[in-house]
C-alpha cells in the first residue's frame, strides 16, 4: 500500500515537473518574438513631454511621426516669451539638472557644424526655432528629412530662452534652457 501511494505521488511530481518547463518555454518563446519584432522595427511615433527647468515655465507635448523621407515634428509649447526660441534635440535624454544642462549638447552624430535645418549640413538635432504668439504659445508642424527616428529615441528635447541664430557655433547662441523633455516611444494616436 505504501509503495503504491509513493508511486502515485512520485508520478504526480514527475508529471508536474514535466509540464512546468513546457509551459514556461512557451512563454519564453512568445516573449522573444515580441522583443525581436520591436527591435527590428523603428518606432513610428515618438513623444516628448517638455517640463520647465527651474525658475521657468516652458511646457508642452511634441510628437515625432515617421513619414515618407523623414520625420514630421508637431506640437505646442506654452509658457515662453513671444517670438523665436531655439528648439533642438540634445544628445542625452537626461533632464535631471535644474537648468537642463544634463541633456548635453546638440545631438550631432555626424560631427558637423551647427546650422539651421534647411542648411545643406547641420546637426541632426538642429530643429531651428519655434515661434510663440503674443500669449507665449508656439504651435508648430514641420518636416525634417535628416532626422532618424531610431537615432533620436531616448534623447533630449530642449526649448531655449533665445532665438537660434543658425550661425553661432556650436549652439546658435540660443541661451538658457527653459524646458526639457525626453523623446520616447508612444502608441500611435487614434485616427
Ligand atoms: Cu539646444
Amino acid at each position: 500500500m505504501k509503495s503504491i501511494l509513493f508511486y502515485a505521488l512520485s508520478s504526480l511530481l514527475l508529471l508536474s515537473a514535466c509540464m512546468a518547463p513546457e509551459t514556461s518555454s512557451v512563454e519564453e518563446v512568445e516573449e522573444e518574438v515580441t522583443h525581436t519584432s520591436m527591435a527590428s522595427e523603428a518606432a513610428v511615433h515618438l513623444i516628448a513631454v517638455v517640463h520647465p527647468t527651474e525658475g521657468n515655465s516652458a511646457s508642452g507635448v511634441v510628437h515625432f511621426d515617421a513619414v515618407e523621407g523623414g520625420v514630421q515634428v508637431s506640437g505646442e509649447i506654452a509658457g515662453i516669451s513671444p517670438g523665436l526660441h531655439g528648439f533642438h534635440i540634445h544628445q542625452y535624454g537626461d533632464c535631471s539638472a535644474a537648468n537642463g544642462t544634463s541633456a548635453g549638447g546638440h545631438y550631432n552624430p555626424s560631427g558637423v557644424d551647427h546650422a539651421g535645418p534647411e542648411a545643406e549640413v547641420s546637426h541632426m538635432g538642429d530643429l531651428g526655432n519655434i515661434e510663440a504668439n503674443a500669449e507665449g504659445i508656439a504651435t508648430f508642424d514641420a518636416f525634417f528629412p535628416a532626422v532618424d527616428m531610431g537615432m533620436i529615441t531616448g534623447r533630449g528635447l530642449i526649448v531655449h530662452a533665445s532665438e537660434d541664430d543658425l550661425v553661432s557655433q556650436p549652439t546658435g547662441a540660443a541661451g538658457a534652457r527653459l524646458g526639457c523633455g525626453v523623446i520616447g516611444v508612444a502608441a500611435m494616436p487614434a485616427e
